[in-house]
């Protein structure tokens, strides 16, 4: 039993409160994705630490916890977001060290959103309101129904490696918000600030076992224990379409609810008449931001024909001007992508533009790094033109800084080759007609759509994916439609 997360870089369980190595004697190795280094061991979990963890988790919800009144788990919450931004450096470095993502990235998104997830939901919670309706009866004293809010219970959180911090608080603040005790498995690539979250857990008062953090892998690992374990009342996953499936199929026993945020294949709509420099500006972002490794990312890019070369043109001269480097150079705008292993799958896709016959328009390949750095998992910010919407390049998410652009003549012919996908997590739109923004927004099958911007959002708003990419809505009160349940209650006047 350990007092903190990491010993040099080794990670840990965090399971009921405490730190520790659990029982199966497995680890495996965190490696940078900058330069290939080995960070650390990670302790993986087996049925018995999975077991251990959902076991701590129900008892929770018995203890204090359970009890305690709306305003003190409140309080707690606002702790918990106020011990992040006091660990502000620690959780970036150990956000940076793990993603190899640029700190000049995770110090305005990752750690502060990580924070504002648990400070959102706290404010969420406190002032819903309750539901309730007087009505007639035949001896004319009438009934009052009203509707009380309580916990589901465990919820299992599997979380991806994309935004680790950011995506696993979005959705442990809102269960915690609701007075559910968690079990979190973050990705076996990323799983250092989910084990130093539980420090801040205790230092904030948050009774043992209302948070648990088991590390490993998805398969025959702890997020199969755990999706299985017919402890847990419900699943929140964010992650591939693929593994939604896998996991829908285990959340089928025992009839438990499910929560999925997965994969994207979005499009960008460029009518001509666009402010084109906010355009660029906004589709650099979409396409390149965290290396691509954004599931709202852009990799379809519809641009109307009369501004088709200009704006390829100019998007060229953006990604190249793009600075790839470690986390720690502060001019650098582009870091590695996650792996090795995820650096061979969009080189793949790189290879297979190329056999089919794709324009390259930049990129295509891997850059020439100094040093130690050509360990990492680089890839060059890649254009492609010239591919018809039935290509794989077009029909797959690749999760890589790249993306084809197609010319477009009409309307309605850009929002049928828009939705020609069985995904629909977001769209972006640019014009600065705004009868015609509306009308396409109101068209295209996305659960997000952007005009004029990417990535801007109130977090009270649903967030969520149409088709394939998702099913149900997060975010402010919608986060309470999976978090809790609503029980009615009648009584006769
Ligand atoms: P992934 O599906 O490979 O893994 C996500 C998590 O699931 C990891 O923790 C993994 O260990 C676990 N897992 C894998 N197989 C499992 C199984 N059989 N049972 C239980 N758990 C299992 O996804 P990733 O590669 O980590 O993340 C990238 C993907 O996530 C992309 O497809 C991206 O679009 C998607 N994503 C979607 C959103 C969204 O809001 N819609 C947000 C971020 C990422
Ligand atoms: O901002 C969020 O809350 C959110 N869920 C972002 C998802 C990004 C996907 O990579």
């Amino acid at each position: 039993m350990l007092e903190t997360a990491t010993r040099t870089h080794d990670v840990l369980h965090f399971i009921n409160g405490e730190y520790t190595e659990g029982t199966s004697g497995a680890t495996f190795e965190n490696r940078s994705p900058v330069d290939g280094s080995l960070i650390g061991l990670v302790h993986e979990a087996k049925e018995a630490e999975v077991d251990a963890a959902v076991q701590a988790a129900r008892a929770a919800l018995k203890g204090p916890w359970g009890r305690m009144p709306l305003a003190e788990r409140v309080e707690i919450l606002y702790r918990v977001a106020d011990g992040i931004n006091a660990r502000f450096e620690e959780f970036l470095a150990a956000e940076c060290r793990d993603t190899g993502k640029p700190r000049s990235l995770a110090r305005h998104i990752d750690i502060p959103r990580g924070a504002a997830n648990f400070k959102i939901f706290a404010d969420v919670i406190k002032n819903v309101p309750a539901e309730s309706f007087r009505m007639d009866t035949p001896d004319g004293a009438g009934a009052l129904n009203y509707a009380i809010r309580v916990p589901k219970g465990v919820i299992g959180v599997i979380a991806p490696w994309n935004l680790p911090l950011l995506l696993m608080t979005w959705k442990v603040g809102p269960a915690l918000a609701c007075g559910n005790t968690v079990v979190v498995k973050p990705s076996e690539e990323t799983p250092t600030t989910a084990a130093l979250l539980g420090e801040v857990m205790n230092e904030a008062g948050v009774p043992r076992g209302v948070y648990n953090v088991i590390q490993g892998f998805g398969p025959d690992s702890a997020g199969e224990f755990l999706t299985r374990h017919p402890g847990v009342d419900a699943i929140t996953f964010t992650g591939e379409t693929r593994t939604g499936t896998a996991i829908m199929k285990a959340a089928a026993d025992g009839v438990r609810d499910v929560s999925f945020e997965l994969g994207g294949k979005n499009p960008a709509i460029i009518f001509a008449d666009c402010d084109l420099d906010k355009a660029i500006e906004g589709t650099m972002r979409s396409v390149f931001a965290n290396c691509g490794q954004v599931c709202l990312g852009t990799e379809r890019v519809y641009v109307e024909r009369p501004i088709f070369d200009e704006f390829v043109a100019r998007l060229k001269a953006g990604a190249e001007s793009l600075k790839l480097g470690r986390p720690e150079d502060e001019e650098a705008n582009m870091g590695p992508l996650i792996s090795k292993e995820h650096q061979r799958k969009v080189l793949g896709y790189y290879q297979k533009a190329r056999e089919l016959g794709a324009t390259v328009v930049t990129g295509g390949g891997v850059p020439d790094m100094p040093g130690e750095l050509r360990n990492g998992a680089w890839v060059e910010p890649t254009i492609w033109t010239g591919l018809g919407d039935d290509s794989p390049i077009m029909r797959e998410e690749i999760f890589g800084p790249c993306c084809h652009i197609s010319p477009f003549d009409s309307e309605d012919e850009v929002i049928e080759r828009a939705n020609d996908t069985e995904y629909g997590l977001a769209c972006a739109i640019w014009t600065e007609n705004l009868a015609k923004a509306h009308r396409t927004a109101a068209r295209v099958e996305s659960g997000l759509t952007w005009i004029n911007s990417w990535f801007l959002r109130d977090l009270r708003t649903p967030f969520g994916g149409s088709k394939q990419s998702g099913i149900g809505r997060e975010g402010g009160v919608h986060s309470l439609e999976f978090y809790s349940e609503l029980r009615n209650i009648c009584v006769k006047l």
